[in-house]
């Protein structure tokens, strides 16, 4: 083909390209107006095209910019303008792991076609906007670690809350400061939540046994809160749940009857006021491997037959379990038992068992006993912790944990 031709086609191939990616005016002002005061943007934002000229962290489609995520800029130390609610056509906004402080500006409740909203890790205060209930394409809410306060907004006649959200997956609240009660009205059976997590805030009183109306939740955090009262029965009704996190509150009453919930694989309620109580029957049930119930108050025997095939970890710590403890013959070789601190005084297997064990601080190791399981508190060398804690698990810039704790792109 003639030079010249080629030439002129490419020219005339790049304004087209040119002009089908101007930004729409509305979205350029507004990140005009981020680029103006926020620093440590990425070097690329240059020039009056962010769509044409591929920004780093922005995508749009159709001019319009669908995507803003500048997650892991710990320079950016800035203030969320009330006019991001100008970018209309926002699907995905992640501002994970920045340095943003101030409060989450109200007006967020008016991006609508929001799925994703990670605002998690940065130093956002004040309140939890009632406005997000508004979002109603929202799939991902994720404001963990912050520094957040008052209570989980729940709707009113005037204002909606975050019982409006029927399609989001994921509350992830965590490590902030948000107090009050967990409302009643948060939950009801029209949701899709499978991950309701909001360890480590102030919450207190009791758990509201509408949670057990949320059928789809698989993983529920409430520990390290101020929670008290009985655990209710119908949350034990939600048999897709497979971790159950109430460790650290101040909940009494009877141990909750976990019966029935055959998806539950890991359980830790460490660490509350509960009524003196044997094991439990559950303790048995088909999937557990990982059952934490440290100061809890249980007592009596440890019936054999907890030492299942699938058990890898088993913290019955300062509770007051007595009398012989045998471990049958169907325990794995990974299993991980810490039983420190009870009135346990035989072990049948003393000479030839395969496990980690800790009975520290138990009449069968009292002072001069040199048995491995007596060793200072120290049991054998784990083989390597159960590492099942999806919930905990951060995924890159760009990339969300699915429902099966795989990072993936949104
Ligand atoms: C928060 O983000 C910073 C980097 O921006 C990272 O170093 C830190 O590990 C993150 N914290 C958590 C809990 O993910
Ligand atoms: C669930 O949604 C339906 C249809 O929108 C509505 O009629 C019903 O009141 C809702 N139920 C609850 C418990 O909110
Ligand atoms: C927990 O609750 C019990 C019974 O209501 C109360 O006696 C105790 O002081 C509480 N403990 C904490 C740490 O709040
Ligand atoms: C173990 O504790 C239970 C409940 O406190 C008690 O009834 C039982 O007598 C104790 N057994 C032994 C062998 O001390
Ligand atoms: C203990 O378990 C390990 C790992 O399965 C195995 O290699 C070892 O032979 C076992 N030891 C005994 C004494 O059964
Ligand atoms: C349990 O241990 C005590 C003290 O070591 C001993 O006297 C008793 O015979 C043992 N009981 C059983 C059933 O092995
Ligand atoms: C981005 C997105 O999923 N938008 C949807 C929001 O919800 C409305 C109504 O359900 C849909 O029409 C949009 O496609």
């Amino acid at each position: 083909m003639d030079r010249r031709i080629r030439l002129w086609m490419m020219i005339c191939f790049c304004q087209v390209m040119v002009i089908a990616a101007v930004t729409d005016s509305n979205d350029l002002a507004v990140l005009n107006t981020l680029k103006s005061r926020w620093q440590n943007l990425p070097p690329n934002w240059k020039g009056s095209d962010p769509c044409g000229s591929n920004w780093e962290g922005i995508k749009c489609t159709n001019s319009r910019v669908t995507t803003l995520d500048l997650s892991y800029n710990k320079g950016i130390k800035a203030v969320l303008p009330p006019s991001i609610q100008n970018l209309k056509s926002l699907t995905t906004l992640l501002l994970v792991g920045c340095s943003f402080m101030g409060p989450i500006p109200d007006s967020m409740g008016s991006l609508n076609q929001l799925v994703f909203l990670g605002l998690n890790n940065n130093s956002f205060t004040g309140p939890i906007p009632p406005s997000i209930g508004n979002l109603n394409n929202l799939s991902w809410l994720d404001l963990s670690d912050n520094q957040l306060s008052g209570p989980i907004p729940v709707s009113n006649p005037t204002a909606p809350g975050l019982d409006n959200l029927v399609t989001t997956k994921h509350f992830h609240l965590s490590d902030n400061q948000l107090s009050g009660s967990i409302r009643s009205q948060l939950f009801n059976s029209n949701m899709s939540l499978i991950h309701f997590i909001v360890n480590n805030n102030q919450l207190s009183g009791p758990i509201p046994a509408s949670i057990g109306s949320v059928q789809t939740l698989e993983v529920i955090r409430l520990d390290s809160n101020w929670l008290t009262g009985d655990v209710p029965q119908k949350l034990t009704e939600l048999k897709s749940v497979s971790e159950l996190h109430l460790s650290n509150n101040n909940l009494t009453g009877p141990i909750p009857d976990l019966s029935g919930m055959n998806s539950l694989s890991y359980v830790d309620m460490t660490s509350n006021s509960f009524e003196y109580s044997d094991i439990p029957a559950w303790f048995t049930l088909p999937s557990l491997t990982t059952i934490l119930m440290g100061m809890t108050q249980l007592q009596g025997e440890i019936p054999s037959g907890v030492f299942q095939a699938q058990l890898e970890r088993l913290v019955l710590s300062s509770n007051r379990l007595n009398g012989t403890l045998d471990v049958g013959n169907s325990y794995s070789s990974d299993l991980i038992v810490d039983l420190s601190d009870n009135f346990i005084t035989n072990f049948t297997q003393s000479s030839g068992y395969n496990f980690s064990l800790n009975l520290d601080n138990n009449p069968i190791c009292e002072v001069g006993e040199t048995a491995r399981y007596c060793a200072g508190g120290k049991p054998d060398t784990p083989k390597g912790l159960p590492t099942n804690s999806c919930p905990l698990a951060r995924c890159g810039s760009n990339k969300v944990l699915s429902p099966k704790c795989k990072c993936t792109k949104p």
